[in-house]
């Protein structure tokens, strides 16, 4: 091709900012030990949470796209395991940095150090890094990432601001976990928060300069609960979400989920006479049950006069009028990847299984971990790699081909929502179809081939999106990331329900590249836990194929007695005959008696409790109290 003179010097610009871009990489060391120290987060209480070093909150970190980071977590726990996670990094080439316990890695061990060493080569944009051991993030082991670039941007900013959103208990997860993984919580209400919190406290106040841009990152590292947020008087310029840089779209009000990060522009007014609200609010559709003394709204203090009143919290008409992320145009305008080479269909339930507990499923899987990371299955099974047995019965595991065009058709049968993150990847969303309101009599809609909403030219694209209740999402992405990739629920509470899965991409590939290949500290990270780091599944490393021994979920509940049954009369004791009933139900699990046995010994009639139950509900709801699960369940 001949250059034209006119054209030579850009060429030339960009060949120079190349050499500079890779000149400029820098490798970011971090010596983290994880600990327990106590803080008043939301000034109402104080609290034991999780320390980087003795101290809260975890750094936030800023980088620029190429640069290294080499994270020693040291476990400083005397009783628990740890992990690292960096959320939304694709780890192409290096799927044994991603972090999630029992997938790429084995646990760390109390006293024990891995190193998370990995370089920055493909994103850009708001991230953020957690724990993804046993809800640990939520006992605030969790911090921000923005990476950022030389490559010019299509907007422009004068100031750049992270803001962290979330929720906040004022029990450690061990507490919560106890009381919620429970055959006394058979509908699996999620426990209810203390408050919302931004940047780790509240009633935050941002001093801002008049007539300025504002860059802020929005990162909502909670683990439960979207939250709706808006600024009084104030627009937001969507130009990001979780790292794909989208056309700005301007809106009053986003809503952000768990997990996703949201990039706006706020340009501030050159009158300084008045300050504004920040607001924050509750998804309440998501709470089970909402405590008369739960504050739904949060107010953050907009300043522009530092000494001037603060303001008032602020009403908004319509908390519908939030933006849309479905509608949201990636800048590179990838377009809708047809004709998926495989696409995979998976129901989400929400059932009891014969201990009682509520779970999360996948079809009839709630994800149930190997006895060997599922990374180490593949790097050590040789041709049987591509043989999904080897990763399990209970895993959920699917094997990808390298390149193709994968689809994921998620049919959410539960009635609540649920945040969907893919490691390793930003899928499209090519449809998500509206919520199906049990309220009002409307049941679940799986999603229909022939009678879907218009899948769009140039999809949304992100790491999480949400499932409205009753309800379908479709994704798609390409399988250009070898990597044992989880997929998953954000809201931490499901994950540990099971609500997870595996995909395994290109895994001959995996083994064929040096840059996979477990480092000697990653194998001590096993040894030092006792695991093994080669193996299928079941921890067998002679016979891939044979799985005797795996790990498997609790047996169903015994047939003629339904889940269904178990709520109603669980139900039914916590509102009246209390300990005698929860006895009942502990007894019926072992002596695997039938649904109708178990109400003659109890000397009632199913039929009754039923209705009873329902009764209970309805009374509840007047006394300041609605219940999402018993409404539905019963
Ligand atoms: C991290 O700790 C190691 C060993 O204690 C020490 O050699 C190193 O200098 C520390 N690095 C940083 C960046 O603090
Ligand atoms: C925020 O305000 C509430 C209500 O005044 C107060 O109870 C709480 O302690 C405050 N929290 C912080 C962190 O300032
Ligand atoms: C840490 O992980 C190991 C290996 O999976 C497990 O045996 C041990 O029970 C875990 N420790 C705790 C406290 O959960
Ligand atoms: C991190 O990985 C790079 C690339 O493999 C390697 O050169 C470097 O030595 C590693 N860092 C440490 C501290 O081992
Ligand atoms: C929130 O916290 C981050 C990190 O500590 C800080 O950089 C940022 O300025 C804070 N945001 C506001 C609005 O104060
Ligand atoms: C704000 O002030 C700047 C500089 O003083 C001026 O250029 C701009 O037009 C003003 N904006 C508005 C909305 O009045
Ligand atoms: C919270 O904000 C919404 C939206 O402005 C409003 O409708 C609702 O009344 C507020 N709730 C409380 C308890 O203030
Ligand atoms: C902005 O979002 C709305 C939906 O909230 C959508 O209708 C519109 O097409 C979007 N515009 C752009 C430029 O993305
Ligand atoms: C989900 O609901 C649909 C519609 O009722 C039903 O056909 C399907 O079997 C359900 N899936 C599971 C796993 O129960
Ligand atoms: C799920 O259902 C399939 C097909 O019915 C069956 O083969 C499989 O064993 C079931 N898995 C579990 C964990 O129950
Ligand atoms: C991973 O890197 C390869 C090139 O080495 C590239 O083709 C692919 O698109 C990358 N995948 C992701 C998810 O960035
Ligand atoms: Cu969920």
């Amino acid at each position: 091709m001949k250059v034209q003179g006119k054209q030579l010097l850009p060429q030339l610009l960009v060949a120079l900012w190349s050499w500079a871009a890779i000149a400029q990489a820098t490798t970011h060391t971090f010596n983290w030990t994880t600990g327990w120290g106590n803080y008043n987060v939301d000034g109402n209480y104080e609290r034991p949470v999780i320390t980087c070093n003795g101290e809260f909150p975890w750094p936030d970190l800023k980088v620029q796209k190429g640069d290294r980071i080499q994270v020693y977590l040291t476990n400083g726990f005397d009783d628990r395991n740890t992990s690292l996670h960096f959320h939304g990094l694709f780890q192409n080439g290096t799927n044994a940095m991603d972090g999630p316990e029992m997938v790429t890695q084995c646990p760390i061990a109390p006293g024990d150090t891995m190193l998370y060493n990995f370089t920055i080569d493909d994103n850009i944009g708001t991230y953020w890094y957690h724990s993804h051991t046993a809800g640990q993030y939520q006992d605030g082991m969790r911090g921000t990432l923005v990476v950022e670039s030389l490559e010019e941007l299509a907007f422009d900013y004068d100031e750049e601001v992270v803001l962290q959103l979330g929720e906040w208990y004022h029990d450690t997860v061990d507490v919560l976990d106890a009381k919620f993984m429970s055959v006394y919580n058979p509908t699996g209400a999620e426990p209810i928060p203390q408050n919302l919190i931004i940047n780790n406290t509240r009633n935050m106040t941002w001093n801002v300069e008049p007539d300025t841009t504002y860059l802020l990152r929005i990162v909502n590292t909670g683990g439960f609960v979207s939250q709706y947020f808006w600024i009084e008087d104030h627009d937001m310029t969507v130009v990001e979400v979780d790292g794909v840089y989208v056309e700005q779209n301007t809106t009053s009000m986003i809503y952000i989920t768990v997990a996703q990060r949201y990039s706006v522009l706020v340009h501030t007014k050159n009158d300084t006479s008045k300050n504004y609200a920040i607001m924050q609010k509750f998804d309440d559709t998501m709470l089970d049950l909402i405590p008369g003394d739960l504050l739904l709204n949060a107010t953050s203090y907009l300043m522009y006069d530092a000494d001037g009143d603060k303001p008032e919290q602020n009403y908004v008409d319509s908390i519908d009028d939030f933006l849309d992320d479905f509608y949201l145009t990636p800048i590179d305008k990838v377009e809708l990847y047809e004709d998926p080479d495989y696409s995979i269909t998976v129901d989400v339930v929400m059932d009891n299984l014969e201990n009682g507990v509520n779970y999360a499923f996948f079809n009839n899987i709630t994800y149930t971990a190997a006895k060997v990371p599922t990374l180490m299955s593949v790097l050590s099974s040789g041709d049987d790699a591509v043989n999904p047995l080897v990763y399990g019965t209970n895993t959920n595991s699917f094997v990808l081909k390298k390149d193709e065009i994968i689809e994921i058709i998620l049919n959410n049968n539960d009635t609540g929502k649920h945040p969907f993150h893919l490691h390793g990847h930003v899928f499209q969303l090519v449809d998500r179809e509206r919520t199906y309101d049990d309220a009002i009599g409307e049941t679940v809609h799986p999603f229909d081939v022939n009678n879907h909403n218009p899948f769009p030219e140039y999809p949304m694209m992100r790491d999480v999106v949400y499932v409205n209740p009753q309800s379908s999402i479709v994704m798609r992405f390409k399988a250009d990331n070898p990597g044992v990739w989880m997929f998953h629920c954000h809201i931490e509470w499901h994950l540990k329900q099971g609500l997870a899965l595996l995909l395994i991409e290109a895994p001959e590939e995996m083994q064929e590249t040096a840059s996979q290949q477990l480092t000697d500290n990653h194998k001590q990270v096993c040894q030092n836990v006792g695991l093994s780091y080669e193996g299928n599944a079941a921890g067998n490393s002679e016979d891939y194929l044979n799985l005797a021994g795996e790990n498997v979920q609790r047996a169903t509940i015994p047939s003629g007695f339904t889940a269904k049954g178990i709520v109603a009369m669980t139900f039914s004791c916590l509102a009246g005959i209390l300990g005698m009933c929860t006895l009942s139900v502990y007894g019926l699990m072992g002596v695997k008696k039938s649904e109708e046995e178990l109400a003659r010994d109890l000397g009632l009639d199913p039929v009754i409790v039923e209705k009873e139950s329902v009764g209970e509900a309805n009374s509840a709801e007047e006394s300041s109290v609605t219940s999402k699960h018993t409404k539905t369940t019963i």
